[in-house]
């Protein structure tokens, strides 16, 4: 019988990259994200493969997500695989200057929404005593970098609470693990700078990793045996040695 993955932020870099991987690997899904037309879009092109529901909801809206998730028709209420990835950096300041706004958003969509989401998801795990989340976490979330504050922050509360779910979901056979980039080629730059100049030097002079290297490592992880729990992964690309080293061109 197929699996089930609910993925966060399916709509854009690696959680879309995620999404056909998994498609690619027989897995149906539901894909979450704020924009309807892309959900709409990836919907038709991944049907061809596997079943695919959309949920369009904000992460940091607590009752829309537990009502989008409470939502889903029955073939889909019973999710074997959680992605938490919806998530991005909001600004690059150092601590005395950043905004107010850009901390709510991060606290608030990388943290309380990952919460959110798997609260909504975990009851169905430990009644059916299986399931596995994979929360997306950083190499910010090991490592503290210049201007990070905040966003760095909110990775380091993402691998604390992936830690705490692994313990906390070890009675249930629940299998937790993070899986935490580098520098990835996707939107996040042009999120992080709102669309700013600064973005476009993010990923030149060197070949940063690509949406589609994480979601084959994400899918590697979910498709061990079921003794076996990738707790833990970090990567990088080959260019880069640290969140402050990047050998480049
Ligand atoms: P993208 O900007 O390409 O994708 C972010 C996704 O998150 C989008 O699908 C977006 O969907 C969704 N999202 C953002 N805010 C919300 C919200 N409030 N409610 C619901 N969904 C939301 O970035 P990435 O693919 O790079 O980022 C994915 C994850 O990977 C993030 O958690 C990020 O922190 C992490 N990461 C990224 C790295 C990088 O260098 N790119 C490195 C390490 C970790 P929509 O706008 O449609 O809602
Ligand atoms: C994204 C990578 O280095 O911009 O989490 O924090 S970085």
């Amino acid at each position: 019988m197929r699996k089930t993955a609910l993925i966060t932020g399916a709509t854009s870099g690696i959680g879309k990259a995620t999404a056909q991987e998994f498609a690619k690997q027989g897995i149906n899904l539901i894909l979450c994200g704020r924009r309807q037309e892309r959900l709409d879009k990836i919907k038709k092109e991944l049907s061809k493969k596997v079943d695919v529901h959309t949920l369009n909801f904000d992460v940091r809206d607590r009752e829309k997500t537990l009502e989008a998730i409470a939502s889903l028709p029955t073939e889909f209420q019973d999710i074997d695989i959680l992605i938490n990835n919806a998530g991005n950096a909001h600004g690059l300041d150092p601590i005395e200057n950043g905004s107010l706004d850009d901390w709510d958003a991060m606290m608030d969509i990388n943290v309380k929404g990952l919460l959110y989401v798997s609260k909504s998801v975990i009851p169905n795990m430990t009644k059916r005593k299986v399931g596995h989340i994979i929360n997306i976490g950083s190499s910010a979330g090991k490592e503290v970098y210049p201007k990070g504050n905040v966003y760095c922050a909110s990775k380091h509360a993402v691998l604390a609470i992936t830690e705490g779910m692994r313990i906390d979901l070890n009675p249930y056979g629940i299998k937790v693990g993070a899986v935490n980039p580098g520098l990835v080629e996707t939107e996040f730059s042009d999120v992080r700078f709102k669309g700013g100049k600064q973005a476009d030097g993010v990923y030149k002079g060197y070949k940063a990793l690509q949406a589609e290297d994480v979601a084959e490592v994400i899918y590697f992880a979910v498709s061990r045996p079921a003794h076996v729990n990738i707790a833990d992964v970090l990567m990088f690309c080959t260019a880069q040695a640290s969140s402050t080293i990047v050998k480049k061109n």
